[in-house]
């Protein structure tokens, strides 16, 4: 199912591999634009404030045909988190690719010293900007989580791996029951273009390291894409501040027993710049936190939570009751 809805917004079925190409070619061009990009409704102001790699963007994000189910307005807020630090050429690429049914967008700023958030405002004018208090991309996807107002968050890179057009696969996992959707790079339909041989190596260790020690089968661990119902946020107590966050987030779904599912995903390179993971010193993080975890050493997770969307109401759509009273109706012969 997924797929079908991720083909149906998409509205193509271009191969994984070409859309770095077009981000560059779209990044590049002193044209209109590559022919593929849909054209542009309002030309980005950036094209007169001199950062020439913005202006084959439009303003405001794309109208990309959405499954009726989004266009329902009983559908879920959703709310999108992208950590940034210093990504002010790769945002627009990924604000622009943001379907436009999402209800807000929050980008959490790291000091960036370039121009990252005056992109973002100029870009995406109803932008939600939050400076993180502390120091790497936990503690920005942690502040972040906390100001969102949506039914149901998602996070995404702001430097062009994760790929906005998949959002309708994760938002439909979580819309079918999931609690917990997280993207995966090793299932069947997913990849990557991002993971050097040695990283995927140490990847694959710390993989089955947490299938051994808190059982579950997940393909991947370490991947910034995920989303899920913000109501199960708290259940999770997190606490991580580097690179281990992702890791962080999906052992404690294990441990809390949420109803995890993984979405196949694709992960592109990063379109600019240099990504500040560092294999050693981030891959000992994470095993720290694996580690830790397993030894109860860290946060406690709540197994029996809430339940039920944050705003009451909202998750479940009116037509269910008006159905229900109509056949309560008829069966009482009114
Ligand atoms: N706000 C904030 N964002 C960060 C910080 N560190 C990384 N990010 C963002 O988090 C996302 C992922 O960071 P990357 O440096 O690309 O790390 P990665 O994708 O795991 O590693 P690569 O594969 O090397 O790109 C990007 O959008 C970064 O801008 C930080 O300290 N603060
Ligand atoms: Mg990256």
């Amino acid at each position: 199912m997924a797929r079908i809805i991720l083909d149906t917004a998409m509205g193509t079925d271009r191969k994984p591999a070409s859309w770095r190409a077009i981000r560059q070619e779209a990044a590049h061009s002193d044209d209109a634009g590559p022919a593929a990009l849909p054209a542009a409704a309002e030309v980005s102001p950036l094209a007169t404030a001199g950062l020439g790699s913005l202006k084959q963007f439009p303003v405001g994000t794309r109208n990309v045909p959405s499954p009726v189910l989004f266009a329902d307005p009983y559908m879920p807020r959703v709310s999108v988190v992208i950590p940034a630090l210093n990504e002010e050429k790769n945002l627009p690429a990924v604000l622009w690719a943001i379907p436009s049914w999402v209800h807000e967008v929050l980008l959490v700023d790291g000091r960036s010293i370039d121009r990252t958030v005056e992109v973002a405002r100029r870009m995406r004018p109803d932008i939600r900007v939050i400076a993180q208090p502390g120091k790497g991309k936990g503690d920005a996807l942690r502040a972040g989580f906390a100001a969102a107002k949506g039914d149901i968050i998602v996070m995404l890179d702001a430097d062009g791996s994760t790929r906005p057009e998949e959002m309708p696969a994760f938002v439909g996992a979580l819309l079918a029951g999931a609690d917990y959707a997280k993207g995966s790079r090793f299932m069947q339909g997913g990849g990557t273009a991002d993971m050097t041989l040695f990283r995927r190596v140490g990847h694959g260790m710390l993989v089955r390291l947490v299938k051994i020690a808190f059982g579950g089968n997940f393909s991947d661990l370490c991947y910034g894409y995920n989303a899920f119902w913000a109501h199960v946020l708290p259940r999770l107590g997190l606490d991580a501040d580097g690179f281990e966050i992702e890791t962080m987030m999906n052992v404690r779904a294990l441990r809390a027993r949420l109803k995890v599912v993984e979405v196949h995903s694709y992960e592109e390179r990063r379109t600019f710049g240099e990504g500040r993971l560092r294999a050693i010193p981030d891959g000992l993080r994470v095993l720290r936190t694996i580690v830790k975890e397993r030894l109860g050493l860290g946060s406690p997770v709540r197994v029996l939570g809430p339940v039920g969307p944050k705003s009451p109401g909202r998750a479940r759509p009116r037509w269910l009751d008006d159905v229900g009273n109509l056949a309560s109706r008829q069966a009482s012969g009114e």
